[in-house]
């Protein structure tokens, strides 16, 4: 490609890095602060280079605000900011053996030696950082963007004092920092999912996942509860001691009372380094936590420096990602669920394998369309993987283990739960329930409308709806607001406390407005910002009733299906009964605006950059509460620009079209001022 060539940026290019950024800024955000990844590595490292290789090909789209730029998660707002004054780097990942020859050959090309490695097993934890001053334990932060953690002190001092020692063995060091990753041993990550389970609370995906949310919890009791240790694997700052290899490092880490990582090895040729990555793999199910690779890191401390740093990443090291673990186990059986929607979705019951962590013995096989076209059949040995390290899947069938007993699989006639007849839509992959009284539907809906997105009817477990739907009590949502005290008691389990404290969450959820009600139908298509959207747009149910496409397509996040679904919905006399049913009763089916004045009206703003004392949600939900219009990017109609600490090209850009720039200060000032007169 010629460079005339490479500064041509089409429409496309740039509507594409767009989504682009829009997608590995959400999938980040899931997966470093919510600790709910969406996506596997594999998938986010293909969106990931995509936008690299587009940032490279058109060097204008290259700004500093990229996801491609950023290190982790940002910090939480929760937690006081710490500062690293040595950038919590993290390191480029290699998938393939090829990769890592040429890392070796590159680095051994530009020291013009073999130089030797300290190769170590990735441990699948959070990255923290320890500070020592005057030999005693003083500060613990996360990494956060690598830039800026959170002080989780209190959290790192519930971990093992075998670990993280308070004081250490040389009292005369006058600062270290010590970097390490926390983890859950998986032992520990069963036992509590097991607590979980027992207490139907949702259940983590996996002992990494674990371990972000009982380190990041505002109450450090919580985290003393959940068993959490560390390794440590790099001195980031010393003062009083110097070292010439990392080996060395850690050793002295071990002599002054740490946790150091164990499996490691100092090694120089590219064969050794492979074979000892072998050796680690081979060992990986039988190590008590869980590793998603190996580093491989110069062991000179001076020939670090020759190779130096990119802005996130030392070049010094790389790690080697583990492919995803794929095993292989016997498809015992299918068996049918129903879905609140009526969906029939068959389920593979395995023999139980253990993945990625837990042991498996269930996987979605989607539709009837997915099982015919791997041909599996129930008997078969089958490969299965999780996506993304969390979601279990049926990969392929091994078919050369076949025996011809194995029995090919029909979906079945009858709803298994309520008997009645299934259908399937030639359109359609799914075969459904049409039966609007099926059980399991009911549960199903049951639970989507107390969960907390939706009527937020705390108390209301699944145990305790199926007892409802069991006694007769309860046959739709609306028969809930009848419910009586004595009903409760009279259940198993129930306690006169627990049923008065029931009753009055049951009534105060009247009161949660048409938005939520609106997502707790369980319209096809309609999550939690649809339904939003549409609240604040019509202000009330019934005035949904008489939409028309029309009028639905033209509203941002509803497209035409969604808009079909809405119709058709709405079409069916029943929903009519419920919504007058619910009114009845004193459920609100209007919506109440969170609006508290106008003053913004109008006005567009962009926010970039890191506000002093508001995190950007915040102000967004502030500016669009008196009125005002919040966008992602800056454009002529933009009307003013709220920047931070370090805003990258929105700022810029903003001030190439002239757009006014504010302060955190000034935007307040601009609501309350405009407010008061
Ligand atoms: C790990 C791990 C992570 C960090 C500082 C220099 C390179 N998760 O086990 N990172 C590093 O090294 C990086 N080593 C490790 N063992």
């Amino acid at each position: 490609m010629n460079t005339d060539q490479k500064e041509l940026i089409t429409a496309e290019i740039l509507d594409r890095a767009n989504v682009l950024r829009q997608q590995l800024n959400y999938y980040r955000k899931k997966y470093y602060e919510d600790d709910a990844p969406e996506l596997s590595d594999a998938e986010y490292d293909r969106l990931f280079y995509e936008l690299v290789s587009i940032e490279q090909t058109y060097p204008a789209l290259d700004t500093e605000d990229s996801p491609t730029k950023q290190v982790g998660g940002h910090a939480s707002e929760k937690f006081e900011k710490v500062t690293h004054d040595v950038q919590m780097g993290s390191l480029t990942d290699v998938f393939s053996y090829e990769e890592l020859r040429a890392f070796l050959m590159r680095t051994e090309a530009q020291l013009g030696y073999a130089p030797e490695y300290s190769v170590e097993c990735k441990i699948d934890g959070l990255s923290v950082a320890l500070e020592y001053r005057n030999s005693r334990f003083v500060r613990g932060s996360t990494r956060g963007d690598g830039f800026v953690g959170e002080n989780i002190t209190e959290n790192l001092l519930t971990l093992p004092v075998t670990s993280i020692p308070r004081i250490l063995t040389r009292a005369d060091i006058p600062y270290l920092e010590v970097r390490g990753e926390v983890y859950m041993p998986r032992s520990r990550f069963e036992a509590l999912n097991r607590e979980r389970e027992e207490n139907e609370e949702p259940l983590f995906a996996n002992p990494r996942n674990a371990a972000a949310g009982s380190l990041r919890q505002l109450d450090a009791a919580v985290t003393a509860k959940r068993g959490l240790d560390i390794f440590v694997f790099n001195v980031q700052a010393a003062d009083g001691i110097t070292f010439a290899g990392h080996a060395e490092s850690l050793d002295f880490l071990a002599n002054s009372g740490f946790s150091v990582i164990t499996e490691r090895a100092l090694l120089s040729r590219a064969d050794d380094i492979i074979r000892y990555i072998e050796e680690i793999g081979e060992k990986r199910a039988s190590l008590p936590y869980d590793i998603d690779g190996v580093v491989i890191k110069l062991n000179k401390l001076s020939e670090r420096t020759v190779l130096g740093e990119t802005a996130s990443t030392p070049k010094w090291a790389v790690a080697y990602k583990f492919p995803p673990e794929i095993k292989e186990t016997r498809l015992l059986d299918i068996v049918v669920q129903v879905g609140r929607t009526g969906v029939l979705t068959p389920n593979a019951v395995l023999e139980p394998v253990r993945l990625a962590g837990t042991s498996v013995s269930r996987a979605t096989l989607h539709n009837i369309d997915f099982i015919r076209e791997r041909d599996i059949r129930i008997g078969d040995t089958v490969f299965v993987q999780k996506a993304g390290d969390i979601i279990p899947e049926v990969l392929r069938v091994k078919k050369e283990d076949r025996t011809g007993a194995e029995t090919e699989y029909y979906m079945p006639a009858q709803c298994p739960s309520c008997g009645g007849p299934v259908v399937r839509d030639e359109n359609e992959a799914a075969t459904r329930c049409n039966n609007p009284a099926c059980p399991a539907q009911l549960l199903r809906s049951l639970v989507h409308f107390v969960s907390r997105d939706a009527m937020n009817i705390d108390g209301l477990g699944t145990q305790l709806l199926k007892q409802l739907r069991e006694s007769g009590l309860v046959h739709s949502p609306v028969d809930l607001y009848h419910i009586k005290e004595a009903d409760l008691i009279e259940l198993e389990r129930m306690g006169k406390k627990s049923a008065d404290n029931l009753i009055r969450a049951i009534a105060a959820s009247k009161d949660a407005g048409a938005d939520r009600l609106i997502f707790a139908l369980g319209i096809p298509g309609i999550g939690q910002k649809a339904a939003q959207t549409l609240a604040k747009q019509f202000g009330s149910i019934e005035a949904l009733f008489s939409a028309d496409r029309d009028t639905l397509c033209a509203i941002d996040d509803i497209g035409s299906i969604t808009a079909d679904n809405i119709i058709e919905y709405f079409a069916n006399p029943n929903v009519r009964v419920l919504i007058d049913q619910f009114k009845e009763i004193g459920v609100k089916t209007t919506y109440q605006s969170d609006v508290q004045s106008a003053v913004l009206a109008g006005k567009t703003f962009v926010l970039t950059g890191t506000l002093p004392t508001m995190t950007r949600d915040e102000m967004s939900a502030l500016i669009e509460a008196n009125g005002g219009k919040v966008s992602s990017s800056v454009s002529k109609k933009t009307s003013y620009v709220v920047a931070g600490a370090e805003a990258g090209s929105k700022l810029a850009k903003a001030q190439t079209l002239g757009i006014p720039i504010l302060t955190q200060d000034e935007m307040l000032s601009m609501i309350t001022q405009t407010t008061q007169q």
